[in-house]
Parts: structure tokens; C-alpha cells; sequence
């Protein structure tokens, strides 16, 4: 249950928190840049929890998050960085503690690092990514648990776990439902799904989580999708399917951020596919960005590591090419057919 540091470095943790807790009076939560229903669940629900034990806690976010996320911040005052500097760092220099959740380097949460590079407050780190960096003073890292609100919910469990209302429960549920692939992923487990019953006796709704997290899209949205689909590109013989969207079709369909989100997944509902690929054209930072989902035992991790310049997980990574559309569709098809070789 809790990953490769074992139960004893779990309670070392919260042995360690609850003395930093009991000691303070305010702090501030940072999750990372584009944040997804994970990183803004965790940092709601340990909000409002801490808010309980009377430690005033604002929300900070590096930028504000996709419009299909918006419903979670409604009733919470959350700012973003790159929206409220100055009122960011007025907050940033009165937190005795500054939680970072869901990230576990700080280029991760983009330009807001530097804030908390001068800042010098303690920071306390919750993650489950690989690959740990060192910023922070207490940390918990549990790459083997699905995602952070699994994490945070586990923790508030530990010191408290009257605070835990139908609104945290909530919280925590779109986190776990989103990181976890709906309870797809192999990192889900019988824990997870322990934790699913409990939220469910704080009487979440989880039909109207998932309606607001997945049954949202624009009509824009979804002509995206399907200039993308119709334009898939399928190679039969290494079972590998990939599609491109230019900046003219993004154009086209009033491309937001977040607006491709899940598009890669769609690659992988092929029979004998094991690997999905997206390129999309970002005119802004001129470079092609890159999604690898794959499949079982092919690690994109190493592919996007060798290849494109990225990384991630096994089964999920990305990367980047400064080459033009067509040259990194040439350069995809050839390396793809050498690292699978
Ligand atoms: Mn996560």
C-alpha cells in the first residue's frame, strides 16, 4: 500500500508532518503547470482539510487550469501565478510551509520555481512520480500508488480523518477516477478501490463527477477529435497508430488548452495497437509536441527519452521535435521501426 519506502517511512512522514502542522499557522499548496483534475483535487481537498485544523492555506496554481476543470475551483479562492504575481508572492512570503503536490521537479510548475527558489520556506513534497528531485525537506514520494489524491487522502486518513467531508471526498474521487484511467491503469488497486467505498459513504456523486470531467466538450472540441481519428494513421505490421494536428486545424476548431487531452488514448482501442502516438503543431513555442501511450511491456519512456527528447512512465510519455511537421513524422516512422526492431 505504500509504495517503496514501506509502512515505516509512511509513518515517519506523518510523524514528521503532524509536529510541522502543529506548529503553524499558515501555508500555502502548489500543484504544477497545466494542472489536471489530480494535482487541483489534491490541493482542494488537503486546502479545505487544513483550513479545518485552523492553519490558514491558499491555493496557489503556476497557471490557471483548462475550462473543463473549472467547476472545482467555484466557492474556493485559488489564484494563479501567471494571472496574480504580486498577490502570489504576498502569499508565498507569509506561508510558513509550502506543500508541493502532484510534481516532483520544479520545472514543473514553469516560472513560479523561482518565487520558490528565493523564498526559501520549507517546502513539503506529495507526489507518485518516478524519478524524485531533490527541493524539498519532508517528502513522500509513492511512484507505485496511481495518483496523488490516493496519496493525500491516506495522509488526511492518518491525522484526521473526521475533517474528511462529502467535499474532499469529492475532490479526491476526480483525482483518482482521472489518474487512474477510470480504475484502468495497472498502478489501480484493491486499495484504491477501498478508498472509492469510503468516499462513496461521504456521499460523493460520482455519476456527476464523471459527466463533469468527461461529458464537457464543445462542439469545436469534438470536430478536433474527429479531424484527428479521421486522420489517423495506422502502421499494421509493428502495431503502432499516430495522428497530427496542425496548427491550421487547430485553428480551424478554436484549439483552448486542455482541448486534446485524451486524444492520444483513442489510438490504443485498436486491436493489436500497443502503440499510440500525437504530434501537434504549437506555432507559439515553434516546436512539434509529442504524446506516446503505449501498451504492456513497450516502454515509451525510453523511446521519447531516445528519440524525442522527453520521458515520463512505461506506458505513458512525451517529447518534443523543433523540426518541421513532416520531417518529425519521417523521423517518428524510421526510429520506430529501428527501436522496435
Ligand atoms: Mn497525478
Amino acid at each position: 500500500m505504500f509504495g517503496i519506502f514501506g509502512f515505516s517511512m509512511y509513518s515517519e512522514f506523518i510523524q514528521k508532518l503532524n509536529k510541522i502542522l502543529g506548529g503553524i499557522k499558515s501555508c500555502v499548496i502548489i500543484p504544477h503547470k497545466n494542472p489536471d483534475a489530480d494535482a487541483l483535487g489534491a490541493s482542494l481537498a488537503l486546502s479545505i482539510f487544513l483550513t479545518k485544523k485552523k492553519i490558514n492555506t491558499n491555493v496557489i496554481l503556476p497557471n490557471s487550469p483548462p475550462s473543463y476543470l473549472k467547476w472545482m475551483l467555484s466557492g474556493h479562492e485559488v489564484i494563479s501565478y501567471e494571472e496574480s504575481p504580486e498577490e502570489s508572492k504576498r502569499y508565498l512570503s507569509r506561508a510558513e510551509i509550502i506543500f508541493a503536490l502532484d510534481f516532483n521537479s520544479l520545472k514543473r510548475i514553469g516560472l513560479l520555481s523561482h518565487e520558490i527558489e528565493k523564498n526559501k520556506t520549507q517546502i513539503i513534497m506529495i507526489d507518485h512520480h518516478e524519478l524524485p528531485e531533490n527541493f524539498s525537506t519532508v517528502f513522500l514520494s509513492e511512484p507505485k500508488i496511481g495518483s496523488t489524491c490516493e496519496i493525500v487522502y491516506n495522509i488526511m486518513k492518518s491525522i484526521n480523518k473526521k475533517f474528511i467531508d462529502k467535499e474532499i471526498a469529492t475532490y479526491i474521487y476526480s483525482g483518482i477516477l482521472t489518474d487512474t484511467g477510470s480504475f484502468k491503469y495497472p498502478l489501480t488497486s484493491g486499495a484504491t478501490h477501498k478508498i472509492v467505498s469510503e468516499l462513496f459513504k461521504k456521499g460523493i456523486n460520482h455519476t456527476d463527477i464523471h459527466e463533469r470531467i468527461y461529458d464537457n466538450f464543445s462542439f469545436d472540441r469534438i470536430c478536433l477529435l474527429a479531424t484527428a481519428l479521421k486522420n489517423l494513421k495506422y502502421i499494421d505490421k509493428l502495431g503502432v497508430a499516430y495522428m497530427v494536428l496542425t496548427n491550421k486545424t487547430l485553428k480551424k476548431y478554436n484549439f483552448k488548452r486542455g482541448d486534446t487531452e485524451g486524444f492520444v488514448n483513442f489510438g490504443l482501442r485498436i486491436n493489436g495497437v500497443s502503440l499510440s502516438v500525437i504530434f501537434i503543431e504549437d506555432k507559439n513555442e515553434n516546436l512539434i509536441k509529442i504524446s506516446f501511450r503505449s501498451k504492456k511491456n513497450l516502454d515509451v519512456n525510453r523511446f521519447a527519452k531516445k528519440y524525442f527528447s522527453g520521458g515520463g512512465h512505461k506506458n505513458a510519455a512525451g517529447g518534443f521535435s523543433k523540426d518541421s511537421i513532416h520531417e518529425t513524422e519521417k523521423k517518428f516512422i524510421s526510429s520506430i521501426h529501428e527501436f522496435l526492431k
